[in-house]
């Protein structure tokens, strides 16, 4: 899905008279890949290790969800490493635009896993025979009070011995660490080509729109909604991801 061809990501690379609140609409759908490879430290080995939990993870004749799969990086590197039996992929994401592209990409792709792909709510979706969730920096959009609900209905849905993968900006107790990691990613996005400019406007954008919470709150609430086992396996900078066995 990513390639050298990927439309490059200059959506805020003009001054804006008013920076609006991020969407994940057509405009950010074209130039997504290049957008989320070159903001978030870290992705491309997540996506591809995402593949790798998949071949240990997923159970024959039960599912794997994508929950805001965007254009479907995480649905394609578990559907090329499944080797479970009649196992399927649901892919769901609530904007309209990513789904139709990642309907494209899905039809692009040569694996034979099946996918169905959804647009809704992720909290309307109902999780059951599941051996792996995926919340691939997902969470994050939405409000901090639905998150408890959220990952509690995960674990019901999962078959025991299953797994959620959570991946988030994350913040930190501590503010001048809090404050260094924030520079350590902002210097991350110079380094891949974003202007102090651009920086600064999609901070802005995405104020009030990504809620970032520490570690101890994500380990925390997976504890409550009844998990046996939760920890980071991944983290650079400000975004980590975590797995948290049922
Ligand atoms: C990847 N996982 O490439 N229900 C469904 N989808 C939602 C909701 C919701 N309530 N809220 C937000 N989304 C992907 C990357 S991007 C992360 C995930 C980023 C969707 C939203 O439409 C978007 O496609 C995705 O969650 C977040 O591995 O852009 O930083």
């Amino acid at each position: 899905m990513t390639t050298s061809n990927d439309k490059p990501d200059t959506l805020y690379a003009n001054p804006l008279e008013q920076v609006k609140g991020f969407r994940f609409d057509q405009s950010v759908v074209e130039v997504f890949p290049d957008m989320i490879k070159r903001s978030v430290p870290g992705y491309a080995t997540i996506i591809s290790m995402i593949g790798n939990l998949a071949e240990r993870y997923a159970r024959s004749d039960s599912r794997c969800f994508d929950l805001g799969c965007s254009l479907g990086a995480a649905t394609l590197a578990m559907r090329h490493r499944i080797q479970a039996a009649n196992c399927d992929i649901v892919a769901v994401d609530n904007s309209a635009a990513m789904i139709e592209r990642c309907r494209e990409v899905m039809a692009a792709d040569s694996g034979e896993v099946p996918v169905d792909l959804m647009c809704a709510n992720l909290e309307d979706v109902k999780i059951s025979n599941a051996s792996i969730v995926v919340l691939n920096f997902t969470l994050q959009f939405i409000a901090p009070e639905k998150r408890d609900d959220i990952i509690h209905s995960i674990y019901q849905g999962l078959n025991p011995g299953g797994i959620l993968i959570l991946s988030e900006k994350i913040e930190f107790g501590d503010k001048p660490h809090d404050d260094l990691m924030i520079e350590l990613h902002h210097n991350f996005k110079r380094a891949n080509g974003y202007s102090d400019l651009e920086v600064a406007q999609k901070r802005s954008a995405i104020e009030n729109v990504l809620i970032p919470e520490s570690l101890d709150s994500h380990l925390k609430r997976m504890q409550r909604a009844g998990f046996a086992s939760s920890d980071v396996w991944f983290q650079c900078f400000n975004f980590a991801s975590m797995i948290a066995i049922k």
